[in-house]
């Protein structure tokens, strides 16, 4: 097992991985910027670095400045997070050059399933067909009218460097087309420096349903179930659930079983996610994270699985000590992510918090790096406090989940929490009766 692990990041997810040390015996080197001098993740570790002044650039996205870091404190290996460096094939590779191990997967499974095109192939080839669309990338105008001629409109532009929907543009008859496909390639260009486009079908209504994956060194794969992701507002996630309203257990069994057999013959090894869209009783395969994912806890909430501390095992060498028989997913486990904003317009409220008071009781569980006091830096994303609640069914977590947030006290700075208390009184949430595009309709009708 590692020494010592260097935490390449900042705020709830910093925390999340020093607990997990600590709980395996794991001394820890935390880094920061100029702005995060006085941060809960800097207080925790057992040494800490500065890499550099506020923009994220220059500090939390400086990789030698933090290969150095790991260097002088000579840590063994450096675990990522989520968002930053986690998912930069170019990082993990300098990482293992340096002799230190990157707790993820290999830079080459990271580089394939950053670009959505060759992902969507070695998917299609593991056994997990995506939307029907393009034969890979199309080049002009003309391919794609061909293209959309023979999955029938409307068709959706999508980048190959993209994810996240930058350079997605929807068209619904030829012209609409040519035009979408001169937009997202100069969004994408601009966006990722590589203006490659492929197209699929445009799927209306559907669900969006992740399958978290756990592999190891020695050829054992585990999935353990599903979270449903639709709630989302401009492609940021607001609420995830486990398990998914959406699926009967016929439906649950079938996916998990196809994406655990898919990451073994995809030779994958690390947690990981396979991204899907749900619709009409058919799951398609759009997009893998490589990473350790910021809604992993509902996950852990319903299997009683430490993700992190597994992906850590699984990155020092050690055998998951679990199959599949092994796992007993239970309950119902509802995140709410809480970002400093506007909790209507969604504008950013940065700024110093004053009272503090999470919540507590049966069921409950905070992910943050708030205290009372503390500075919220406006350089970085927002998302200050994740609230997750288990119950032994998605009535009871609904109940705990409403309890919680009237406990919750964050003042000083604007938060989403009186957004979240909004949607736990909405009747089709209640009813779990909702698609990607139901929260977007939610916010508008907002007072
Ligand atoms: C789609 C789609 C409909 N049809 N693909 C958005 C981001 C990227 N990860 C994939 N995305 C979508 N791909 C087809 N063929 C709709 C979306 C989409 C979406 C997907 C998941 C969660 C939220 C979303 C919001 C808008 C659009």
């Amino acid at each position: 097992m590692f020494n010592k692990i260097l935490i390449a990041n900042r705020g709830e997810v910093a925390l999340r991985i020093l607990r997990a040390c600590r709980d395996m015996g794991i001394r820890t080197v935390s880094v920061h910027s100029t702005a995060d001098h006085d941060a809960m993740h800097v207080r925790l570790a057992d040494e800490s670095v500065c890499i550099g002044p506020p923009p994220a650039r220059d500090s939390y996205l400086n990789n030698a400045a933090i290969i150095a870091a790991a260097m002088i404190t000579n840590a063994d290996a450096i675990h990522p997070g989520y968002g930053f460096l986690s998912e930069n094939a170019d990082f993990a590779q300098m990482v293992e050059e340096h002799g230190i191990a990157f707790i993820g997967p290999s830079p080459d499974h990271i580089r394939t399933m950053g670009d959505k095109i060759a992902a969507k192939r070695a998917a299609a080839g593991a056994g997990l067909p995506g939307v029907p669309g393009s034969d890979g990338a199309v080049e002009g105008a003309a391919e794609a009218l061909e293209t959309a001629k023979r999955i029938g409109f409307p068709v959706l532009v999508k980048a190959a460097a993209g994810g996240g929907g930058k350079g997605m543009k929807v068209a619904r008859d030829a012209q609409g087309l040519a035009e979408a496909m001169r937009l997202a390639r100069t969004e994408a260009q601009a966006a990722f420096g590589d203006g490659k486009l492929y197209l699929e079908k445009y799927l209306d209504h559907p669900r969006h349903i992740e399958v978290q994956i756990l592999a190891d060194h020695h050829g054992a794969v585990v999935h353990l179930g599903e979270r449903d992701c639709s709630l989302q507002r401009r492609h940021q996630k607001l609420l995830e659930e486990a398990p998914s309203p959406a699926l009967d257990a016929a439906a649950r069994q079938r996916i998990g079983a196809q994406a655990a057999e898919a990451i073994r013959r995809l030779g994958y090894r690390s947690a990981g996610t396979l991204e899907f869209l749900w619709a009409d009783g058919v799951f398609h395969f759009i997009e893998m994270n490589t990473r350790l994912q910021v809604e992993h806890p509902v996950t852990e909430e319903v299997s009683g699985i430490d993700i992190v501390c597994e992906q850590i095992r699984i990155a020092a060498g050690q055998p998951l000590g679990l199959g599949q028989a092994d796992l007993r997913l239970s309950g119902h486990a509802i995140e709410c992510r809480i970002n400093a904003e506007d909790p209507v317009s969604f504008a950013p409220s940065p700024g110093q918090v004053g009272r503090y008071h999470p919540p507590g009781g049966p069921g409950v569980r905070v992910d943050s790096g708030l205290f009372a006091g503390c500075e919220v830096p406006p350089y970085y994303d927002s998302l200050v406090a994740k609230l997750i609640v288990h119950g032994a069914d998605r009535g009871e977590c609904i109940m705990r989940l409403r309890r919680a947030l009237a406990e919750f006290v964050i003042d000083g700075i604007k938060t989403t929490l009186p957004l979240h208390a909004r949607l736990l009184a909405d009747p089709h949430f209640v009813a779990g009766d909702y698609d990607i595009h139901w929260l977007e309709h939610f916010v508008e009708r907002a007072g």
